[in-house]
């Protein structure tokens, strides 16, 4: 069944729940008004007179110092870019008066909550029977498949879900679906059988058959068969890691290895089987369920045994959460079996924002910055945004990922007001103004749109280099 739907509803980006904390009355109340004429000013600075403190000294000096002219108001020449003409613009006059100055100069660390951004317009299928195998349950055999609504010759990142190899869902990974497909993506979730009736080695058949699958229909969703790319999380990125890497998964299933353009792996602790197993107190009896005890089971099941000089492996973003050992060993295992065969692998360390429970909890999320970084590395080896550097360890460090709240309420405003299809992306038709001026250098992978993550990358850039 296909569903094309446009779920157009509008949700507002602006919550004042976290001032409006139960049991902390007047100063909570005067948090509130505090907070809620922040927020009113940065979605329509016009208004800000209604604030009574006048705008601080130095907030003034450095206001003049921009207005050259001295006319009083500041233009996309004096302010220097018209990106930052587009964040500091909020009435989009075209110009920026002195409280849309200081909404920005003195608003901009407000502890406001994250702007929830409108769902994009979808194409849905849900429940798609992607191979048979005797006495299986079909669902086990199913994916979910999401694609911008307009899709043309769009990447797919394939999902694997987690849990134990015995427990999970396709519908675990739902939520990222508008966040990845609002990107220009075709977003696919898979299931696969699960342990006992299967052993992992199978499943990571299932999850080459799904590929397959994905490989020969997703043109008729819009999607780009040359450039797919998986990720997984937990047991879903060992299976992915196995299903890329043992070379007679995708050969069994008929699938390229050039096709695969990535894989974005997130914390697994069995990227090296024996390794687990054979460690004293490594291995959970979650573990000794899947592998076995058979130690010729372990190494077949092995994701690093299969990493050689001579055989292709995908790019890969390894995400770290857990600071257990078993986590880390096993990710620095794959990441360092990669490199030294010469394949790009990237170590990112997510563990001051994230454990493993956590990390998929918050996944797909619209600002999450785990989610934010694996759209980039798979944009950037979907050949969409310039390569990736070279492989290195990296650490997030940072919620907001560099965009800061008051910012992402400001993107949410921008993309909003001049999305008019409701894709979730601005087409440079749809550009007005300041947004159009600057579409050139707000459009990073210059496919036409600008994306929210290309819009917020961009904007929070031209804050940085303004030095505001
Ligand atoms: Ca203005
Ligand atoms: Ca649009
Ligand atoms: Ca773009």
């Amino acid at each position: 069944m296909v569903i094309a739907h446009e779920r157009g509803f509008p949700r507002s980006g602006r919550r004042l729940s976290r001032a409006a904390a139960p049991g902390a009355g007047r100063k909570a109340k005067a948090g509130i008004c505090w907070l809620a004429a922040a927020v009113v000013g940065l979605s329509a600075a016009g208004r800000a007179g209604t604030q009574e403190a006048g705008p601080k000294p130095e907030t003034v000096r450095r206001f003049r110092a921009l207005d050259a002219d001295g006319d009083g108001v500041l233009s996309a020449r004096e302010l220097g870019s018209p990106a930052r003409l587009l964040v500091l613009d909020t009435d989009g006059d075209g110009l920026v008066r002195l409280p849309e100055w200081r909404d920005h100069v003195e608003g901009m660390a407000a502890s406001a909550a994250p702007a929830v951004p409108r769902a994009p317009a979808t194409r849905e299928e849900l429940d798609v029977s992607y191979a048979r195998a005797p006495g299986a349950d079909p669902a086990k055999l199913s994916l979910d498949l999401f694609a911008p609504a307009r899709a043309r010759s769009a990447p797919v990142m394939v999902f694997v879900h987690g849990g134990w190899w015995a427990e999970g869902d396709k519908r675990d990974v739902r939520r990222a679906a508008p966040t990845v497909v609002a990107e220009g993506w075709v977003f696919v979730s898979i299931n696969y059988r699960l342990v006992p009736t299967v052993k992992p080695v199978e499943q990571a058949a299932d999850v080459a058959a799904a590929l397959a699958w994905v490989r020969a229909n997703v043109a008729r969703y819009g999607g780009d068969p040359e450039r797919l790319c998986v990720a997984g999380y937990s047991a879903g990125a060992h299976l992915a890691a196995l299903a890329l890497l043992d070379p007679r998964h995708l050969e069994a299933a008929g699938v390229p290895r050039a096709a695969i353009r990535a894989m974005a792996l997130l914390d697994s602790s069995a990227f090296d089987v024996p390794a687990l197993m054979a460690r004293n107190g490594g291995a959970r009896g979650e573990h000794v369920r899947a592998f076995g005890r058979d130690p010729r089971g372990w190494r077949e099941a092995s994701p690093v045994a299969y990493v050689r000089t001579d055989r292709p492996a995908p790019p890969a973003l390894v995400a770290l959460a857990e600071t257990s050992g078993p986590y880390v060993r096993s990710c620095e295992a794959l990441v360092t079996a990669l490199r030294r065969a010469g394949h790009h692998a990237d170590l990112l360390d997510v563990s001051a924002l994230r454990n493993h429970g956590t990390l998929i909890r918050e996944f797909g999320k619209p600002w999450d910055p785990v989610t934010a970084e694996v759209i980039a590395f798979a944009e950037a080896c979907a050949g969409r945004s310039p390569p990736a550097p070279p492989g290195g360890r990296r650490a997030l460090r940072s919620e907001s990922s560099g965009v800061p709240p008051a910012l992402q309420i400001r993107v949410t405003a921008i993309l909003e007001a001049a999305d008019a299809d409701l894709d979730g992306r601005v087409a440079r038709e749809e550009a007005r103004g300041a947004l159009r001026a600057a579409f050139s250098e707000l459009d990073a992978n210059r496919d036409g749109h600008v994306t929210r993550l290309e819009l917020a990358r961009g904007l929070a850039a031209s804050i940085e280099r303004a030095g505001q």
